[in-house]
């Protein structure tokens, strides 16, 4: 028999929504399969969080047109998510809650920017709120929700990862990616878990 793990969301808690942006819906410039099957679960979780009075922060991957990740750069990605272009909006049908917090990465050109702690004032916002556990959701698994599961629990934060709430470009490597987060203390939960 399995235990389901409930988790009671209060003060201390936060949920972080990474780069549901256009390019990474299906016809985007870097599309992730199914991204936009996270659209009702990630607006629930929101809206759970939001209800409860609980901080919401999105990132969006925001690239100079001359990012060092860019093929057109000699890295390994076609050109996403330039800051201000279309392909960078966030995803249509996402009910944000007026309170969200909006972190821009992956600004500086040579930094690949995949973690939400990388070059951003994320640390410092989550300890001026006194979060302590990170409640993680968005795209891809295995590049910027790993960089920034990663980046957070090194800096002492329990992470709750919502299965479900997670997309990966290739299915291999996020399974591989969920359980690198998990032997590093991440959790995986079901958003239903969230009460
Ligand atoms: C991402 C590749 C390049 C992500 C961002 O959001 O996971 N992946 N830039
Ligand atoms: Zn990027």
């Amino acid at each position: 028999m399995t235990t389901v793990q409930r988790f009671r969301l209060g003060a201390g808690d936060a949920l972080l929504v990474i780069d549901m942006q256009r390019d990474f819906m299906p016809g985007g410039a870097l599309p992730v399969a199914k991204s936009d099957a996270l659209l009702p679960v990630i607006n629930a979780c929101m809206h759970r969080f939001d209800s409860k009075g609980l901080p919401v922060f999105a990132t969006r991957d925001w690239h100079p047109p001359d990012h060092a990740s860019f093929v057109t750069e000699g890295g390994p990605w076609p050109v996403h998510c330039v800051a201000g272009s279309d392909g960078a909006r966030f995803a249509e049908g996402l009910a944000w809650p007026a309170t969200l917090r909006l972190i821009n990465k992956g600004e500086q050109r040579e930094l690949p920017g995949y973690s939400a702690f990388e070059g951003t004032q994320l640390r410092a916002q989550l300890q001026r709120q006194d979060v302590q556990r990170l409640f993680v959701c968005g795209v891809a698994t295995e590049y910027c929700v790993r960089a920034s599961v990663l980046d957070a629990l090194k800096l002492g934060y329990a992470v709750v990862l919502l299965r479900d709430g997670v997309r990966a470009v290739c299915a291999q490597d996020g399974a591989r990616a969920l359980r690198e987060m998990q032997q590093q203390g991440a959790i995986l939960a079901s958003p239903e878990a969230l009460q």
